[in-house]
This record gives C-alpha cells, structure tokens and sequence, in this order.
C-alpha cells in the first residue's frame, strides 16, 4: 500500500523545503496536472468521443494535426491562461508563442509543451504523452519569443504524462524525479516513486532501426556493435525497444535504463534532427540527468545549447550513462 501522498501535498511539502519552488510555480503544476487529466480523458474515450482521426491541418512543422492533437493543445492553453501564474506559452502545435490575455494578469513563469507526442499511434491505441518544460520570464520586459530562447540548465521544472494502461505524470523541480499515477476514482494523482535512478549499464536501445542506412558513421559504428551481441566487440546481446513515441520509450528508460537515439538522417541534411530541442530533448533531458542518466547531442549536453529558435531541432541521444558516453565518444573520435 502507498502512503497516500496527492500531487498537492508532495509540492507543498517541495515547497517548504525548496526556496526555487514559489506558490505560484506550484500552481502552475497543479494546473497542467490537471488539464494532462482532462487530455487523459479524452484519449481514454477514442472513437466513442469522436477525437480519433486527423485534423486536415497542418502545424508549423509541416506534420500533419490529428484532433487529439488539436484538442490537448486547447486544454492545457485554456487551463493555464487564467492563472496569473504565466506570462506566455509556447507549443509544438503553433507557430508563435501565446501571450496571456490581457484581461487576466501576468505571471513571471513561461510554460513549453509537446501537447500529444507520439501523435502516429493515437489512431493505433498505442501509449502517448504530454511533455512540458517551465522557464522563468527574463524581468522587466513585455513577453516576446525571444524570453523562450533560454537554454536547458535553465528550466525550473520539467515533467511528462503518459497516457497509457494507466496516467502516470513524471516530475522535476531539480531534486530528483518523482512519478505519480492517477487514482481514477479519486481524481488525483498519488505519488507512486520518488528519487527514480536509471542504471549506469543496459541492453536495450530504442532507436527507429528502419532509418539504419541515413545515419553517420560513428551511429551506424554503435548500433552495428550493439547488433553483433555475445559474438562482437561488445560481449553481450542487446535488446530492441521501439514505441514510436519518445515520450514513453524515455519512460520505460526512467524505469528500468536503456538508451535512447534519434540522431542526424542524412535524408534532411539541413536539420540537427527529428525531435524538437525546447519542448522534447530539454525536458526530457533534464528527467533522465536528474535520475543519473545522461543526455547529448552526440557532441554536447543538450541542456547547454543555447536555442535560436522556438522549433529548433537537435539529435538525442540519452539514458544509461556508459551507453550515452560511448555514443558520444565515438561521436568525438575524428
Ligand atoms: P510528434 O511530436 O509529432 O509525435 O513527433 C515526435 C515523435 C517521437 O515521439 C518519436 O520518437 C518520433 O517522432 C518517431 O518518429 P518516426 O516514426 O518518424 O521515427
Ligand atoms: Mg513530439
């Protein structure tokens, strides 16, 4: 049996004890826990609530919208604009930031978020998740895009829901990483893990293998060792894990360690990447170093890169620390 601790009370008590946590980055949080559960509910309904099935839009990235996306994008801005506790949001669904409205005050806090990722397996009933990062409003100036363009090492607080056998929402102000699960009869979430740690050593690796022969040399060098198992370089077998939304395949490395890679494809060659740095490879980075993992570029540690853009992309590579490092070193190697 659990201690019955409710997201509420957890972040009181961080409150007390963390000077960085103020009441209002606190109701922040409650906030978009509660519009991950209002976006819980809607993914739980599937066809019987009419939200499956694309959008016909387009985002800004060229991708197109399912209703699911549409929708969760619409929850958490209605949720969070009334606050007081923001001053701007940015999404992976809009091209621009959305400033609060003026008819509701002005907080100090900027909230980033992937709404739905994963969206591909929404129709499949495969798990999906809402990301989200927190940044402080630089003082003293009216909110614009560039406030967002702050690098990793300066969010405040981080977090991921998942939508799948059940909700879990994973958290961190920057004292280790906290998992809660949503008890549905009571409507809350109840704290189920604290001080989650991935191992230093795995072998599983979550990587999109169908994309093999686009990859760089040191990238096609680390997977092919992985692949030769008991009989290669490496002296052991590996596993596959891919569910295609980065989200969960980072929570299942939260959970029991791996690796995750989504690098550089020579096929966009004028992209760093697939995945976004400011609303994916940050937040989740800064969950996997909180936990003991690691999280680069394959070059850098992707919380140290000044973004220059609010859709900027980045290669990921991050999990078990000695994979990471082994990664990267070959990445170094010239
Ligand atoms: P999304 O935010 O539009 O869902 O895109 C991001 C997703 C990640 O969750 C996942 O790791 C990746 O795209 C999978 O892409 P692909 O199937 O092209 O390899
Ligand atoms: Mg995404």
């Amino acid at each position: 049996m659990y201690k019955k601790t409710y997201l509420t009370r957890y972040l009181v008590e961080k409150q007390r004890l963390n000077e960085h946590i103020s009441p209002e980055l606190r109701l922040l949080l409650e906030v978009v826990a509660r519009a991950c559960k209002r976006i819980s509910q809607a993914v739980n309904k599937g066809a019987l609530g009419e939200v499956m099935g694309s959008a016909d839009s387009e985002n800004v990235q060229g991708e197109m919208q399912k209703k699911l996306d549409i929708i969760a994008n619409e929850v958490l801005i209605e949720a969070n604009e009334w606050g007081g506790h923001l001053a701007a949001m940015a999404s992976e669904e809009m091209e621009g930031i959305h400033v609060v409205p003026n008819r509701y005050p002005q907080g100090e806090y900027l909230l980033m978020f992937d709404p739905l990722d994963g969206s591909s397996n929404i129709d499949v009933n495969v798990s999906i998740g809402t990301i989200f990062s927190v940044l402080k409003k630089p003082e003293g100036t009216l909110v614009s895009e560039q406030d967002f363009l702050q690098a990793g090492t300066k969010q405040v607080a981080a977090g991921y829901c998942v939508y799948g056998p059940q909700t879990t929402l994973v958290l961190t102000v920057g004292d280790g990483v906290a998992v809660f699960t949503l008890d549905r009869e009571h409507g809350s979430f109840l704290l189920t893990q604290e001080d989650l740690r991935i191992p230093d050593d795995t072998n599983e690796f979550a990587v999109n293998m169908s994309n093999q022969r686009h990859w760089t040399p040191p990238m096609q060098r680390y997977i092919d060792e992985c692949m030769q198992g008991i009989d290669g370089p490496r002296g052991k077998d590996f596993n596959m894990r891919w569910v295609g939304s980065m989200v969960v395949d980072v929570h299942r490395i939260l959970t029991r360690g791996g690796v995750f890679l989504y690098p550089w494809d020579r096929r966009e060659p004028n992209k760093p990447g697939k995945l976004r740095l400011m609303y994916e490879a940050n937040p989740m980075s800064w969950l996997v170093e909180q936990a003991g993992g690691v999280a680069t570029d394959g070059k850098c540690r992707i919380m140290d890169i000044q973004p220059s853009q609010l859709h900027q992309r980045v290669s990921v590579f991050m999990g078990s620390k000695n994979e990471v490092d082994r990664v990267a070193s070959y990445h170094a190697e010239p």
